[in-house]
């Protein structure tokens, strides 16, 4: 049995527990639970420990998806993580711009950790007043959008547009 591992990644509210609850094929270990901080006025529930789902490829070849938690204050599960993913897609919510700077956050986290394929999900994309593509791509960092990593937009509660994502990122681990 050969084991994929991607790390889906982002701030809070940008879709990984629901990108991985859409995909999985088992029901996808919720681990999210009521917020009580400030991120109450965020969303009600907030991931505290991980998501975890399960994708089978083709028989014996099988994609795990771990969810990591959105607040930095948990950043030490990353540390473990990371180290055990053959890939990373890093969700960012493009209609709320004063999240970005923790996906830049991220993408240094990790490059300064591992050499993996990273790949980029807008998510929310289809709200009014998203921010392009391109003033995303230059607040993480990333000014010429045909230099690796890609992005592209994703929506998490929709299983054809994680199909997509996953196609372009799971040929370059396997
Ligand atoms: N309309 C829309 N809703 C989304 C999208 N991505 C996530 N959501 C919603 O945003 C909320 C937060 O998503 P969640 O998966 O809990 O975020 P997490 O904190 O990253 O785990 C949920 O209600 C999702 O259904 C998207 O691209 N479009
Ligand atoms: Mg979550």
């Amino acid at each position: 049995m050969e084991i994929l591992r991607i790390a889906i990644a982002g701030s809070v509210g940008a879709g990984k527990t629901s990108l991985i609850r859409t995909i999985s094929e088992i029901e996808a270990v919720d681990t999210d639970k009521n917020s009580t901080d400030e991120l109450a006025l965020l969303k009600t529930k907030t991931t505290v420990a991980l998501d975890f789902g399960l994708l089978t490829l083709v028989p014996n070849q099988v994609v795990h998806l771990y969810g990591t938690p959105g607040q930095p204050r948990f950043d030490f599960m990353w540390d473990i993580l990371i180290r055990q993913v053959q890939a990373c897609i890093l969700l960012v919510d493009a209609h709320r711009p004063e999240h970005f700077h923790y996906g830049t956050q991220i993408l240094d986290f990790v490059n300064q950790r591992v050499q993996i394929p990273i790949l980029i999900g807008l998510t929310h994309t289809d709200y009014p007043r998203t921010v392009e593509p391109e003033k995303i791509a230059i607040a993480l960092g990333l000014p010429n959008l045909n230099h690796q990593p890609p992005l592209i937009a994703v929506n998490p509660t929709q299983k054809a547009s994680i199909i997509e994502a996953l196609n372009l990122i799971i040929p370059k681990i396997i």
